[in-house]
């Protein structure tokens, strides 16, 4: 038995540490399935300065700790290297809702926590918790400071960072930095909360954060539009937002193979509307004025009649508006199932990216004008936060197609999509992280500047390498 299992116990006692085979399998391989590692052992502290002790004792081993949340991410961040010599450090039992304090509309939450939970607390405060995505059931709050996770509703509130008020986090000395005010302006130095959020698990392990909460809507609209030509998506965007300013909250772009796999997989779904036109369109708009009649009457008009208006001109090529919560609740379950659809097959491809939504309408015609030439029969999983301009541009094999297509293409497949976003000056990750999916693209795409300013803060903060070694960066 490795000397730090004994240690950790000594510190957490025995139901703080796995390290029987069975016990660390889970914390072993990423939600895809495609990265997976090995570790000495799973640390699993429940209090702030039980994690400073954690990682005091790995600097003295000189063991690695890999942080994990959920365990949801999308780039293998939070799974081991299999060379078993580093930790998982787990904060799932680190999950205490520490305070809300109504009076700020902030809400200070423990890193494990999970954002489900901290949604509905904040639900039954009568206030509303804005971070929403497909993974809430399970991801914690840890885990989106850490990928800085974006969501549906990233075009009113932001992602994770803007609504991020304070944090606290222990450093790779054992030191705890705690800011956890909950101010709204705090111009004093660095920003070294936005530092830690989006570091992906390399800088501090996120302990807690403050997080605004704001006024719930009095009532949500959704509605989707078949549609078949990207501009005039961008221009139904643009018309909306005009209208309705940010009482607009999601922008959401689905394909027609993105759809048509999904009912295949989950035939509860399955509508008409779907199969339309080339995309379907899920727009989400939110009333939050207090006179609920008269403000229902004002949003309810601007999607009708700005949709009438679209369909009249043959813009769109139909429309479906919820007429109840529970319709804009089904509406969502087709959206939020894409990427389980997508875990059903034998392989898939995952580009998480972004562009000036200028240029988006260019990219996807290109783009998938090329691949479709080079793989014939590939299917585009396309969709997103449109109104973010961000695409979950993926990929399935060939339907028939060998169980080994899509390992065989990836790196091609890879070549192709990589160039055209470097060509139309987007982004290799919108909302998901680096991890170890894109560690050895980083460098190309944002230069050797920046990259040489993300290791050296890596290196001032994190001398020994002790955090996450190998994820995003490779020093
Ligand atoms: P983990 O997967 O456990 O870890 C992710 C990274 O953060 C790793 O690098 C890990 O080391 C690090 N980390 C975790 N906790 C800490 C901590 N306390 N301190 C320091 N580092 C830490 N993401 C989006 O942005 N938008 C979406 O819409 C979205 N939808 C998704 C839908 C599905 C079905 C799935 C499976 C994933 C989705 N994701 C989405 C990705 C994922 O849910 C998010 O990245 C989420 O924020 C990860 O949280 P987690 O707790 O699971 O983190
Ligand atoms: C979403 O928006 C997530 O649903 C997951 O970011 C995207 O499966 C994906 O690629
Ligand atoms: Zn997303």
């Amino acid at each position: 038995m490795h000397a730090v299992i004994q240690r950790l116990q000594d510190l957490l006692g025995s139901a703080g540490v796995l390290f029987e085979k069975e016990d660390l399998a889970p914390f072993l391989t990423d939600w895809r399935g495609i990265f997976s590692g090995s570790a000495l052992a799973v640390a699993l502290p429940k209090t702030t300065e039980q994690v400073a002790k954690v990682v005091k004792l790995c600097g003295e081993l000189k063991v690695k700790i890999v942080p994990q949340g959920g365990n949801t991410g999308l780039c293998g961040g939070a799974t081991p290297e299999g060379d078993n010599a580093q930790i998982i450090l787990s904060l799932k039992r680190l999950n205490q809702i520490r305070e809300m304090d109504l009076e700020n509309q902030t809400i200070t939450v423990e890193a494990g926590c999970i954002l489900q939970t901290v949604q509905e607390k904040v639900q039954a405060s009568g206030a509303f918790f804005p971070l929403s995505l497909a993974a809430q059931g399970s991801c914690t709050i840890g885990g989106n400071l850490a990928t800085n996770a974006g969501g549906v509703n990233v075009l009113r509130y932001g992602n994770t960072r803007d609504i991020c008020v304070g944090i606290e986090a222990v450093l790779a000395n054992g030191e705890i930095y705690s800011q956890l005010k909950g101010l709204r302006k705090d111009n004093t130095g660095y920003d070294l909360k936005n530092l830690l959020i989006g570091s992906e698990g390399t800088l501090g392990i996120i302990t807690a954060g403050v997080f605004k909460i704001f006024p719930a809507p009095l009532g949500h609209y959704a509605a989707l539009v078949a549609i078949n030509e990207l501009p005039e998506m961008i221009a139904l965007l643009q018309d909306l937002q005009r209208l309705a300013g940010n009482e607009l909250c999601a922008f959401e772009m689905m394909s027609r193979e993105s759809l048509a796999l999904t009912m295949e997989h989950f035939p509860q779904y399955q509508r008409p509307i779907f199969l339309t036109g080339q995309y379907t369109l899920l727009i989400e708009l939110a009333n939050f004025d207090q006179d609920q009649d008269q403000a229902l009457h004002r949003i309810q008009d601007i999607l009708e009649s700005t949709l009438e208006g679209y369909l009249e001109n043959g813009r769109i090529l139909d429309a479906a508006i919820a007429t109840s919560q529970a319709q804009v609740n089904e509406f969502w379950g087709i959206r939020h199932h894409i990427t389980l659809a997508q875990a059903k097959e034998p392989g898939n491809i995952k580009f998480d990216i972004s562009f000036a939504i200028s240029k988006i309408a260019g990219f996807i015609a290109s783009t998938d004008r090329l691949l479709s030439e080079q793989f014939p029969g590939l299917q585009i999983i396309n969709f997103g936060h449109l109104g973010d301009g961000n695409l979950h541009y993926n990929f399935c094999a060939p339907r028939g197609a060998e169980a080994s297509y899509i390992q065989e293409h990836e790196e091609r497949i890879t070549q192709i999509v990589f160039a055209q976003i470097q060509l139309f000056g987007g982004s290799i990750s919108a909302e998901h992280g680096i991890g170890q999916l894109k560690r050895e693209y980083l460098l190309e795409h944002r230069g050797s500047v920046a990259y040489q300013m993300m290791r050296n803060i890596k290196k001032a903060l994190d001398p020994e390498n002790l955090f996450n070694p190998n994820k995003l960066l490779l020093l």
